[in-house]
């Protein structure tokens, strides 16, 4: 794709004349965090709305769910998307809280099963919505128009990048535009994603969630969130793993003999390389912990865990091609 021509049907129309981004990771309700991020980029409130003289903000999802403002947040990232000083592309945590919300054909049942670990995903959003149940579902209805996935012609070098929540799977990107002209979704998506094995759902997943391979003969393990998981997340960059651990990408460690095995052929087959001819991609999901870095030159996640007290992070993406490490900026997070 990096020598697509310029002109390129699939690119998002630059909105205004924005001549850089400020790709931002996930908020989680951060919102007086976020205020502090926009402000030290230079982003000013007018008219009650931030918005940059010659920039724009891309929010790579992940603004509900689990901090103290969710509300304010969401209002903050809608109004920007409106006025058209930033785009949004759809985390798991919007996803999931549409087809939670959304009645399945089965009487008194959901798209999303209302089980314990799903209930607890969304009691935050949910309490602080409480006394505002319509804007929440006018909230519901708006992440449906939002774009699964960015891919973003600089205006000035002519650099292209992207934007996706967790993972960019050109396979699954390019069935997708087939389907629907570009990134965006709509109901019928939502309606066949919680369709196990359909399109929409490997999709939704591959896209918002990454690449989770399963633990071993049946094992769990504890994450610290709090949640039993039965998978793992992985890289989906480089092809350079032999063994689980080395294509391990969480802050839990796996058990020490899963970690040192051979990756299987089956598992393999799985695996996602986006390899580094590959325009830069930003995503969010991973929650990291320290300095934030590139992870490779045309790669940069920038989930450094705002809402646990690490840091909400941001790039400046100027048009380059090769991902800067001064280019990061980021505020921490006091508890
Ligand atoms: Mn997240």
């Amino acid at each position: 794709m990096s020598d697509a021509p310029p002109h390129h049907s699939h690119y998002s129309p630059v909105i205004g004349e924005a001549k850089g981004y400020d790709l931002i990771g996930d908020v989680h309700g951060c919102a007086q965090s976020l205020e502090r991020l926009l402000q030290q980029l230079g982003y000013q409130k007018v008219s009650g709305v931030y918005r940059h003289r010659d920039r724009q903000a891309i929010f790579l999802g992940d603004i509900v769910d689990r901090g103290p403002r969710i509300r304010e947040a969401l209002h903050l990232v809608r109004d920007m998307v409106e006025q058209g000083s930033a785009q949004m592309i759809l985390g798991n945590h919007e996803f999931n809280a549409v087809v939670y919300s959304t009645p399945s054909t089965v009487p008194g049942e959901y798209l999303r099963p209302h089980t314990p670990a799903n209930i607890r995903q969304i009691s935050e959003t949910l309490e602080q919505f409480v006394k505002y149940s319509q804007e929440w579902q006018e909230f519901l209805r708006w992440f449906v128009e939002l774009p699964l996935f960015l891919e973003i012609q600089h205006p000035v070098t002519r650099q292209v990048f992207r934007a996706v929540h967790a993972c960019w799977d050109q396979q699954l990107i390019n069935q997708h535009r087939a389907h629907y002209g570009d990134g965006h979704i709509d109901w019928q998506f939502i309606h066949r994603s919680a369709q196990k094995g359909s399109l929409e759902a490997i999709t939704k997943q591959r896209l918002t969630g990454g690449i989770d391979l399963p633990l071993p003969d049946g094992e769990t393990m504890v994450s610290s969130d709090g949640y039993v998981r039965r998978a793992f997340r992985t890289k989906f960059w480089g092809h350079e793993a032999q063994t689980y651990g080395q294509l391990l990408f969480q802050p839990d460690p796996i058990p020490d003999y899963i970690a040192k095995a051979e990756i299987s052929p089956a598992h393999r087959t799985q695996m996602v390389h986006y390899d580094q001819s590959q325009p830069p991609l930003f995503v969010g999901h991973y929650w990291l912990k320290g300095q934030p870095r590139p992870l490779a030159p045309n790669l940069a996640c920038l989930d450094y865990s705002a809402v646990k007290y690490g840091r909400l992070v941001a790039y400046r993406m100027d048009g380059e091609a090769q991902l800067q490490p001064d280019k990061f900026v980021w505020v921490y997070v006091d508890p």
